[in-house]
């Protein structure tokens, strides 16, 4: 792709656009070009089919995964499902089958979700996958022999939902805080880590790293409580028996969330050479129920194993219905998010998530807002854009790219170090509406220009100018939507540039036949809904 002088310009005269521009484009900062990226999401337990928070969370991680690899980063991206704890047991119970064969049958329904939604991750584990288990046996021995680990008994509540142990103080109006259900008394002889030992060893951590929890409010939280003390954790189980045999005692079972967590360092096959290049991971991706076991038991576990604690932990918000409540398998209230791609289609889904709620915060889901979202913006916006350039450049230019250069006005008007920046600080709902910003630009240009009365050098300028912004502007959607982006350079009749460095303007060469024009979004009908 040329670079092209007038773009140089462009981006120079660029609200906040640093002195040289080559840079400019690469102002993907903190990420240097060619950096290690690992970043993972929770691993989803498969007791049923996957819902709408599933999906968002996922989403959230390969926009995020989308743009660092815009950035020139070797990323990896981790997903995946956890199969084993009393959850798993009871819900292949249920199916009357065995768990390993109640987990096999589950599992394709959330790579399903993944390719039906475009998430690019690069490995999906499974913790019933044997080399994750024989790396969770090695942890468990290693702090052992770190002296972390002993034998006693386990008297207290457990929520099965959460697959988690609760003091009395922790519940609410004396049911499960999460699931709002009775909590079940159980009394076992289990191993436990001595978290305790870790108090001091956290704190430090966490005041060496503020950026550790990431958003900050959520930081203060699990400050407080560490603050306060903790308690040495219950890590295996002997009352049922779907997990992984403890090595010397196999009538224990490993405590699924000791497992579980594991599957970060074993998804990058611990201790070779992947993980020697990606650990230790950039970001953890997860919703805010799971913060504690993230931020305070992971690095506990990390410091007795000799590993480094992850750089960062990211909460994203929940996804309630339009009227706020929970989405919850439990009492029905859940989205298909498959179903809804179905109707709406990926993008548009995936588009209505990003730049609606922003990162960190809760949402309610509305149909209504999705399609309000769909037709003004991607409708009559974007895809009125990519329509119009393409069919005036069909009637006026013959489909043919002319030579010309973008006039240097409409170039000003993106701002891609502020898209950069956003994206830096984890706002993508507020560099998708930069991008749509520099949309509705392009559209008012096409509107004040008229390249329909316009004939020779003068008419070519304008389409010029249009169908390189077209072009610039599915680079930079590709973090988001994906298979839009992927359309639109169809119909443009190239492929696009794998990193930022790309999304320079002139970057259509004279005389290249554009490609097949198609509708990108067809309004949707309220009666549709
Ligand atoms: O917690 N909106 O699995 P999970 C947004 N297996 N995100 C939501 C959500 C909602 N309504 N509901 C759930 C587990 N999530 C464990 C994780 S990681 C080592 C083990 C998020 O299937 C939730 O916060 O219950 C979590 O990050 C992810 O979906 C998987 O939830």
């Amino acid at each position: 792709m040329e670079k092209g002088k007038s773009a140089k310009k462009a981006i120079k005269k660029s609200k906040g656009a640093v002195k040289k521009p080559k840079t400019a484009l690469k102002g993907a900062k903190p990420s240097a070009k060619n950096a290690k990226f690992f970043i993972t999401t929770a691993i989803d337990y498969p007791n049923s089919s996957p819902h709408l928070g599933h999906a968002y969370e996922k989403t959230v991680a390969d926009c995020i995964s989308r743009w660092h690899r815009l950035c020139g980063d070797d990323v990896f991206f981790l997903t995946g499902t956890d199969e084993h704890g009393k959850k798993i047991e009871q819900a292949a119970l249920k199916e009357g089958i065995a768990p390993q064969e109640f987990v096999d049958g589950q599992v394709g329904s959330f790579k399903k979700l993944c390719g039906r939604w475009n998430i690019s991750y690069d490995r999906f584990i499974r913790t019933s996958e044997p080399a994750h288990m024989k790396i969770c046996r090695d942890i468990f021995e290693k702090v052992q022999k770190n002296g972390d680990i002993y034998l006693g008994t386990y008297e207290g509540l457990y929520c099965t939902g959460c697959e988690a142990f609760y003091t009395e103080k922790e519940l609410a109006d004396g049911l499960c805080p999460v699931h709002k259900r009775p909590l079940e008394k159980v009394k076992e002889e289990s191993y436990f880590f001595a978290m305790s030992k870790y108090q001091k060893r956290l704190l430090e951590y966490f005041s060496e790293n503020p950026d550790f929890i990431w958003p900050r409010r959520k930081r203060q939280e699990i400050l407080n409580r560490v603050n306060e003390g903790l308690k040495d954790l219950s890590v295996s189980r002997t009352s049922f028996g779907w997990g992984i045999p403890l090595k010397g005692d196999p009538k224990h079972v490993i405590y699924v969330w000791f497992d579980a967590l594991l599957n970060y360092i074993s998804g990058i096959d611990y201790p070779g050479e992947k993980f020697r290049k990606f650990w230790p991971a950039d970001i953890h991706v997860i919703g805010k129920d799971i913060l504690w076991f993230h931020s305070v038991i992971f690095p506990a576990m990390l410091f007795s194993a000799g590993i480094e604690p992850p750089r960062k932990v990211f909460v994203h918000g929940f996804i309630n219905t339009a009227g706020g409540e929970k989405l919850s398998k439990s009492t029905g209230t859940t989205i298909d998010p498959i179903a809804l791609s179905d109707t709406y289609g990926t993008d548009a889904v995936r588009y209505y998530l990003l730049r609606e709620i922003p990162l960190g915060e809760d949402g309610n889901f509305s149909i209504d807002g999705l399609i309000e979202r769909h037709n003004n913006e991607l409708a009559n916006e974007l895809g009125n854009l990519v329509n119009r350039a393409l069919s005036l450049a069909e009637k006026k230019l013959g489909s043919t790219v002319p030579d010309a250069k973008t006039d240097n006005a409409l170039a000003s008007k993106l701002d891609l170090p502020k898209i950069s920046r956003y994206m830096d600080s984890l706002e993508a709902h507020n560099a998708l509406t930069e991008i749509f910003s520099f949309i509705s630009a392009c559209n008012k240009y096409v509107n004040d220009k008229g390249p329909w009365k316009l004939e020779g050098k003068e008419c070519g300028e304008v389409l010029y100018s249009v169908l390189d912004s077209v072009a610039v502007i599915a680079v930079l959607l590709q973090p988001f939507l994906p298979d839009t982006s992927w359309r639109i350079a169809r119909q443009l009749g190239v492929a696009l540039p794998k990193t930022l460095e790309g999304a320079k303007f002139n970057m259509l060469p004279a005389g290249h036949r554009l490609g097949p024009r198609e509708i990108l979004f067809k309004k949707i009908e309220t009666a549709k809904k």
